[in-house]
């Protein structure tokens, strides 16, 4: 049984819709609603406490949506046991979510739905719908919405104000536009005003990826540079818009979303571009190792208003295609949001894997001081994964490729176990060695049969790395023939090193091409090195 007192019409629903997603525990919650003392915009106060099995909570808001981040609180309090508790927060940063903006197949409009209330689970606020490579993002922009595409958004727009989230739909009009031309301006414009009649008040604007230079004669006659074109362009759709509502939010890409900052096409948008249009940036590179302060800084001083990052991490599209980034953020630095409007994160192909890093990334951005790269990542996965132990198996495979394009170690396990086997070979104890790594590799090859079992619990996360992990066999596969070859091989003590034949040399040779022949990556590049440090040992 759960009540709730003194609650508008937006917190029933947002209250209706975060139980209606769980199932009921056996106790029963008494939620009050009061005026909030919160003092931040997004921020709530939660006051709570447990006898028997019965809870009694009170709940503050400046902001009705904030209830949500109110409720996903009070549930992480009563899964602790807890007595009572007592809180008053707010978000770091205040734009938090996702930018579905990766090249090749889109999530589906299922998933979409699903990530909307996984994006309410992680106290985000935004979706970007900016799926590249679909016909009605980049090429036939000029054209209306279609219905189908209409009775879609609506269903996300919807989905997403039960869960507290905004959806921004974009539109990139880069690749044909004619600056100039206010046919094309109306163009924008009237797919916004489709949307905006389905309940949307924040809308994208996307200039990445395209020709620097003006293409259209009367673009070149009326603008001195792409800068200003992008400024003028985004300019008039801005004025058409607010005319619909004064609240309502644009936020634009630019053609240089990467680098320093300082770039003169950045301070030309900077001094042109309406003061209250976001300005988005992946910061130093496109995907960037770190995203820090005091990029940030040389950015809002060029643009003259705070980066909305877009993250490109854990993206793995075009030739990151061979990358499952399933590690948590890292490299984003605390205070960051300070300098910042937010961050919105492009995810990877594959929608199950990347709510591991979203996960983090919803902490990150919650409390980016108090952020815990390791904690997050756990936690994200028992969010996840229920079961425990498909949970323990899972792990397993997932640290075999916790290397993200933002740093971290690939294979963390693995790394001890050629510290210890390595460290094995290297005392001449080469049967001790050999066990070390067949041991490893008997241990992947009987998680690799756990999570391809009938009633592992997660089938759609295995099916959406099947390919990893026939290459996480192969990685067993291989450790198993290394460990055979170093109990072949015998220990020169007088030189100090190992001998062995040919023959030996060819087998390890085999091993590394097998691992080599599979495309995708995982173990970072743990099992190849000392592989090949064995060849050379075995030549010398
Ligand atoms: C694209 C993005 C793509 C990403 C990673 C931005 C602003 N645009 O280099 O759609 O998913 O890189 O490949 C991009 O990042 N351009």
């Amino acid at each position: 049984m759960i009540t709730l007192t003194h609650a508008t019409q937006r917190i029933q629903t947002l209250h209706d819709t975060f139980w209606n997603a769980r199932e009921l525990q056996a106790v029963s919650i008494d939620i009050t609603i009061v005026k909030s003392s919160a003092g931040k915009h997004e921020g709530f106060t939660l006051t709570a406490s447990r006898t028997g099995n019965r809870i009694t909570a009170t709940v503050g808001v400046e902001r009705d949506h904030a209830y949500r981040y109110a409720l996903n609180a009070l549930t992480a309090w009563i899964d602790t046991g807890e007595a009572t508790i007592t809180m008053n927060q707010a978000p770091d940063f205040p734009i938090r979510g996702v930018v579905e903006g990766f090249y090749g197949k889109p999530w589906s409009h299922e998933q979409r739905v699903r990530a909307l209330k996984y994006c309410g689970d992680y106290n985000m606020n935004t979706y970007f719908l900016a799926p590249k490579d679909i016909p009605w993002q980049r090429f036939n922009w000029r054209s209306l919405f279609d219905e189908t595409f209409l009775a879609h958004t609506q269903e996300l727009i919807e989905v997403g104000h039960k869960n507290a989230i905004e959806l921004a739909v974009c539109v990139s009009p880069g690749l044909s536009v004619k600056y100039s031309d206010e046919a094309d301006v109306d163009a924008v414009v009237n797919r916004y005003k489709q949307l905006f009649d389905l309940g949307a008040r924040h809308f994208g604007l996307l200039w990445d990826d395209i020709a620097w230079e003006l293409q259209h004669d009367e673009d070149i006659k009326r603008y001195v540079s792409t800068a200003a074109a992008h400024a003028d362009f985004t300019n008039r759709v801005w004025s058409k818009l607010v005319a619909l509502d004064p609240h309502i939010v644009l936020t634009m890409c630019p053609m240089h979303y990467s680098g320093r900052g300082n770039e003169p096409y950045l301070q030309v948008l900077g001094q042109e571009l309406h003061a209250r249009v976001n300005i988005m940036w992946t910061g130093r590179s496109i995907i960037s190792e770190y995203l820090d302060i005091s990029d940030a800084v040389i950015f809002e001083r060029t643009t003259l208003r705070p980066a909305l990052y877009w993250d490109n991490f854990p993206v793995n599209d075009g030739g990151l295609q061979k990358n499952l980034y399933i590690g948590p953020v890292r490299g984003r630095e605390a205070g960051l949001h300070k300098y910042s409007s937010g961050l919105v994160s492009n995810p990877m192909l594959q929608f199950e894997m990347s709510q591991i890093p979203l996960y983090t990334i919803g902490d990150y951005l919650w409390d980016t001081t108090n952020y815990n790269p390791d904690l997050s990542w756990e936690n994200a996965l028992k969010y996840l994964v229920q079961n425990e132990a498909d949970r323990n198996a899972l792990r397993k495979f997932l640290r075999t490729s916790m290397g993200t394009a933002v740093g971290g170690d690939p294979a963390p396990d693995l790394r001890q176990v050629f510290r210890k086997g390595v460290s094995q070979w290297r005392q001449g104890n080469l049967q001790e060695a050999g066990e070390v790594f067949i041991a490893a590799g008997e241990e992947i090859a009987t998680n690799h049969a756990y999570l391809l079992k009938d009633g592992f619990s997660k089938p759609l996360m295995i099916a959406e790395i099947a390919q990893w992990l026939v290459k996480y066999l192969i990685g067993g596969e291989v450790l198993i023939g290394l460990g055979k070859v170093l109990q072949q091989c015998s220990f020169d003590t007088i030189r100090g090193c190992i001998s062995g034949t040919q023959a030996h040399i060819s087998a390890l040779e085999a091993l590394g091409e097998r691992l080599q022949e599979h495309r995708k990556n995982l173990f970072g590049d743990q099992i190849e090195g000392p592989i090949n440090e064995l060849i050379a040992e075995l030549r010398s």
